[in-house]
């Protein structure tokens, strides 16, 4: 396995969210990727690899110029104590914008396609570690801690390559990466998630929302109850699974969020750390060359141990 990371994603680190109308502390912070790197050191897990700097043509492939021009110029104006609420180009109260927001999710994109690059020169399993993370952010959208979709700009730069299918595992649906490849049949959309009638993203994530156009078939949702235990969640997986398999992809891409876990302060999922070597092994069944995108997690402390756990899955192939 090799492992992209950079430093850079500790400038964004915003001072608080908004959420019921009142100020709460941002449970997206920078321990998060530092904990896992550590763990991964420890544990002699792969090697570590600084991103490479990609031309911003390749994130314009996937999100609007406009509104990539307006994260980058806004956030650079800010000053260095600005936690801004942008009132367009988000969709919620989840993503301020800090002075380097903009730097930092541009190299979390840069960690994602350094780790596709390697993909499609043969590497097999590859674990970015990208923060912040993507999968709420639709082409012209920022929010629920998302500002830029890795995963959806790095399955995108594979499709040139071949068919891709990406496994979203984050307790939230990813309503940017299914916005994004809507009405693609050469990108399959297929996501775990908690029931949106009650939880984030609220809007999207049902399981009538299949595709249009081309698309059709090619989106595939498995909404699960809000405090979903493991037994339903390895046969939902299994089904999801089958799924991949049918469509025959040449690259998989795994937004990786961990909230999922049992003792995440924002979730309700029962899951347990030697729950998530199951799910890797899952995923290892398929075979694939493997690009593992970081999301969501929020128990800072034990993210280490769930990550290595799905690793140790992954690379039983
Ligand atoms: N006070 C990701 O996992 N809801 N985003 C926060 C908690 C927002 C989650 C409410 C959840 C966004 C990448
Ligand atoms: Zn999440």
């Amino acid at each position: 396995m090799k492992i992209i990371y950079s430093s850079k994603h500790k400038l964004h680190n915003p001072a608080y969210e908004v959420y019921d109308m009142q100020q709460a502390p941002y449970a997206e912070v920078p321990e998060r990727i530092e904990i896992i790197a550590k763990k991964f050191r420890q544990e002699n897990a792969g090697e570590f690899i600084a991103p490479k700097s990609f031309p911003i043509s390749h994130v314009e492939k996937v999100h609007h110029k406009n509104y990539i021009e307006f994260l980058k110029n806004k956030s650079k104006s800010l000053k260095p104590t600005d936690n801004f609420f942008a009132s367009y180009f988000t969709t919620d109260t989840y993503a301020p914008m800090t002075k380097d927001t903009f730097v930092a999710a541009k190299e979390s994109a840069d960690i994602a396609l350094t780790g596709a690059e390697l993909l499609e020169n043969g590497e097999k399993l590859i674990y970015a570690l990208c923060r912040p993370p993507g999968h709420h952010s639709g082409a012209y959208n920022m929010g629920g801690y998302c500002y830029i979709n890795n995963a959806a700009v790095a399955a995108e730069y594979l499709s040139a390559k071949g068919k891709v299918a990406i496994l979203d595992i984050d307790y939230h649906h990813g309503n940017g990466t299914q916005q994004m490849f809507y009405d693609r049949d050469d990108i399959l959309y297929v996501s775990l998630h908690a029931d949106p009638r009650e939880k984030y993203p609220y809007i999207t994530g049902f399981k009538e929302e299949t595709g249009i156009a081309d698309g059709v078939g090619f989106n595939i949702n498995y909404p699960l109850p809000v405090d979903a235990s493991e037994i339903l969640y390895k046969k939902t997986l299994q089904q999801a699974i089958k799924n991949i398999k049918k469509f025959n992809p040449n690259f998989l891409v795994i937004s990786a969020g961990f909230d999922t876990y049992i003792k995440d302060p924002i979730a309700a999922f029962k899951l347990t750390i030697p729950f998530y070597k199951e799910i890797g092994l899952q995923i290892a069944s398929l075979q694939l060359p493997t690009l593992v995108i970081q999301e969501g997690g929020y128990f800072v402390s034990d993210l280490g141990d769930i990550a290595w756990s799905l690793v140790k899955g992954l690379s039983f192939c």
